[in-house]
């Protein structure tokens, strides 16, 4: 495939999240979120690790900062920590907390770095989940108050708003398998956090706009699943319909087109017949979207379940708990081929059909690709230097996925490797390694991999290289 360019204007990013990087979980006012809870508590994260400092950021922001200038980023994404800001997630900001973020988003704007601003990425405060959680309705109200205070704090300097940050983790894997905070494993608590998640959406979109310029551009980033049949079978056709509605079209529905889908509330009809959805909530879901992210990885491959007990692998950790609330018919596949450190397959084509897809479904709605990457078991080598040829095929490939999506119609506005830094990887904690740019833990020096340099090249031509300009795989060179 010759070189090719993507279009003018086109944002070149990089994303983390305030959990994942920030530290200083006690320091200025930040009172404990649902992952400082989970992550203390023995046996939720491998090794017991903690965002506790995690890559230190909060007192290396300008270092991190000038790190993303290095390597020519036009856009930053970063998240708030809704604990460092609304401590008790009620009441009044505390303005240490929001003088951090205003700080940060100074230095990215004297850097020429646009900020991309997510409000949510899994750090509810702890008090909102002992009243509750998102199961909770009222949640979603606090969750409006709180995009509000930091709209007033920051909308006169951030153009790019997202709501939430993967509502699916939030609902699925923090209430129904159990392995993200705040570990319950109730079915039922799943579909009402989704559909609490949906309508803060709507009430924080609708906060948002009263209180930002008209210049502001709102949206939110999903994890939609790419998924397929194992086979052509209409049995495995159906698992792929169950998969998608739980998946997809479960946040898709209200929020694209203002209504739950027939089939996911038949699907679910034996645990609850979705009372808590109050008349006009779908409505308030249903905001106009400036901008919709697609955060991608890997698809998901299923099938008809012959053994409804048998273990499954949705490549989502392990859990004897299922995220998916009545899927028991539903076998998930690992698809042949190469996999990250994360045992993830690597597949750019879900990419490109992910894109065409919103695109279609959402035609007035910029597309953001706000998160993709791959984790590697990345380590310095004798000169110090961190080589991840892997990292660069994966990115290349899916780069050229985006392009293949722009050629074919779909409106993709710009690109957001995640990480820019090795950081706590959730459950994970600090042995999977996402970054462009490599983090010592004990020292917390950073090293550019050489796929941040590869990066760094792409943002500032604008131009994905031939393959024969990717470097060799490690020990070729
Ligand atoms: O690290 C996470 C991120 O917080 C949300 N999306 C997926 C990433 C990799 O697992």
């Amino acid at each position: 495939m010759p070189s090719a360019s993507f279009p003018p204007g086109f944002l070149w990013g990089s994303a983390t999240a305030a959990y994942q990087i920030e530290g200083a979980a006690r320091e200025d006012g930040r009172t404990p979120s649902i992952w400082d809870t989970f992550s203390h508590t023995p046996g939720r994260t491998e090794n017991g690790d903690t965002g506790d400092v995690a890559c230190d950021h909060y007192h290396r922001r300008a270092e991190d900062v000038a790190l993303m200038a290095e390597l020519n980023l036009s856009a930053y994404r970063f998240s708030v920590s809704w604990s460092r800001v609304q401590p008790t997630g009620r009441g009044p900001a505390v303005q240490r907390g929001l003088d951090f973020y205003r700080g940060l988003v100074d230095d990215l704007l004297d850097r020429g770095i646009a900020p991309s601003l997510t409000l949510y990425h899994w750090d509810l405060p702890q008090e909102l989940e002992d009243a509750g959680g998102w199961p909770a309705r009222d949640t979603a109200y606090r969750f409006a108050e709180y995009a509000q205070l930091v709209a007033e704090a920051l909308g006169d300097r951030v153009e790019m708003w997202t709501t939430l940050n993967e509502p699916w983790c939030t609902a699925f894997l923090g209430y129904g398998s159990g392995v993200h905070a705040p570990g319950r494993t109730d079915p039922v608590a799943v579909l009402r956090a989704a559909h609490h998640l949906n309508l803060a959406h709507g009430l924080g979109t609708q906060a948002l706009r009263a209180a930002l310029p008209a210049r502001a551009r709102i949206g939110i980033s999903l994890n939609p699943s790419a998924v397929r049949p194992l086979t052509q079978s209409a049995a495995d056709a159906d698992a792929a319909r169950r998969i998608d509605a739980l998946a997809n079209r479960i946040f898709s529905g209200p929020l694209l087109h203002g209504a739950y889908p027939r089939d996911l509330l038949a699907d679910t009809a034996e645990l609850t017949d979705w009372s808590f959805v109050e008349p006009g909530d779908e409505a308030t879901a249903h905001q106009r979207l400036d901008m919709l992210g697609i955060n991608y990885y890997t698809p998901a491959v299923v099938s008809h379940a012959e053994d409804p007990g048998a273990p499954r692998s949705d490549g989502h950790g392990a859990s004897e708990h299922s995220p998916w609330p009545a899927a028991e018919s539903v076998a998930f596949h690992q698809p042949p081929g190469e996999r990250t450190a994360m045992d993830w397959s690597i597949d750019p084509s879900g990419l490109y059909d992910l894109l065409v897809r919103y695109g279609r479904e959402a035609p007035d709605t910029a597309l953001y690709i706000t998160e993709n990457g791959a984790a590697y078991d990345d380590k310095p080598g004798a000169d110090g230097a961190v080589h991840d040829p892997e990292r660069i095929a994966y990115l290349h490939s899916h780069l050229a996925a985006v392009q293949r999506a722009l050629e074919v119609g779909a409106d993709v506005r710009g690109y957001f490797l995640w990480s820019l830094l090795d950081n706590f990887e959730w459950a994970y904690g600090y042995g999977k390694r996402f970054g462009a740019v490599h983090v010592d833990f004990d020292t917390q020096v950073r090293t550019p991999k050489s796929s941040a340099r590869w990066y760094a090249e792409v943002a500032r031509t604008g131009t994905l290289p031939e393959p024969a300009g990717l470097p060799e795989p490690a020990g070729q060179e």
